[in-house]
């Protein structure tokens, strides 16, 4: 048996003599080196380009917002909010905790925000924080039966009308204030919708709504996968299989590529060196038969190709 060795290979890496792209790798290989660009970067090593994980139907993965950035991504989370351990989910932080939110009394934490609330005899006053004791006195907003949810004002008139804080809509009694999503993201841990009936939670693909319809909780994997193939139409899953194709790149475990890799626009696609062929699965390499018979010359006329030697047990591959 042969082997070629070249003892007086160059390192071209840490010479700094290859052309790889400022964001990939280096690697020494014999008789030349490979570039492969760095992990959150694609391209063919010569060229890399950041990836946007952001701009794929599942947001990065981040449950509020994504941010882009030079080979990575960054998930943030609406105020009100802290991003979890996980760095995708976002959880409600808990604003009592901290001086008891700033109230001056009681202190409620709710999902995305946190009210002040007054003892008995008292009233929250404009700035949402402080109480102010009920008078009896006339109609106006120290009287204990003004009944604004939010915010009173005295009217030229003498009389008073209610107003909301941000985020709340005067409800149709002129008292009460309704929440909207514009306010603590409506009471919803991942997404908000406004209704006619109030906001309505949803969560991220990968969590489901819990029964207090606001938080989210994460599905395991089995469940995600049955209710994929049992709610969407044969189109869909096509769909969700070319996206992951086109999601597979070279920058990435060379694109599962047991040689060359290179992306396109359909994804990536892999190519064996001379003497190699690609296999059915599109992405090993194998070697050229190598015959091994004491007989070989009575049997030359079928030894030409592999695709006869697979048929010879004689033969070794
Ligand atoms: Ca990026
Ligand atoms: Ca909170």
């Amino acid at each position: 048996m042969l082997f070629c060795l070249n003892v007086f290979d160059a390192d071209e890496c840490s010479e700094s003599t290859d052309d790889c792209h400022i964001d990939a790798l280096c690697q020494n290989t014999p008789k030349s080196f490979k570039c492969i660009c760095k992990t959150g970067y694609k391209g063919d090593g010569k060229h890399c380009e950041d990836m946007d994980e952001c701009e794929n139907d599942y947001n990065g993965g981040c449950v509020h917002d994504c941010i882009n950035i030079p080979g990575n991504y960054r998930c943030t989370c609406y105020d009100g909010f802290m991003l979890a351990d996980d760095g995708h989910n976002c959880l409600d932080a808990d604003e009592c905790l901290d001086n008891n939110g700033g109230c001056q009394q009681i202190c409620v934490n709710t999902m995305g925000s946190y009210e002040c609330q007054c003892k008995d005899g008292f009233f929250l006053s404009d700035n949402q924080h402080t109480c102010i004791h009920r008078s009896d006195d006339g109609m106006n907003c120290m009287n204990k039966d003004h009944g604004c949810a939010h915010i009173c004002r005295e009217t030229p008139k003498g009389g008073v009308a209610c107003e909301c804080r941000p985020g709340f809509e005067l409800a149709e009694n002129q008292h009460d204030c309704k929440l909207t999503c514009n306010y603590g993201n409506g009471g919803c841990q991942h997404t908000c919708d406004d209704t006619d009936v109030g906001p309505v939670c949803g969560c991220h693909q990968k969590y489901a709504l819990h029964s207090d319809s606001k938080t989210c909780i994460e599905k395991d994997e089995a469940a995600i996968e049955s209710s994929e193939f049992n709610t969407t139409s044969v189109a869909d899953v096509d769909k969700r299989v070319k996206r992951r194709l086109l999601m597979e790149t070279c920058a990435v475990n060379n694109g599962g590529c047991d040689r060359t890799c290179k992306d396109t626009a359909t994804g990536v696609r892999c190519s064996c060196p001379v003497g190699f062929t690609l296999q059915p699965d599109g992405k090993t390499c194998k070697g050229q038969c190598r015959c091994v018979v004491q007989d070989l010359l009575a049997l030359r006329p079928f030894v030409l190709s592999c695709g006869m030697a697979f048929l010879l047990p004689k033969f070794q591959l």
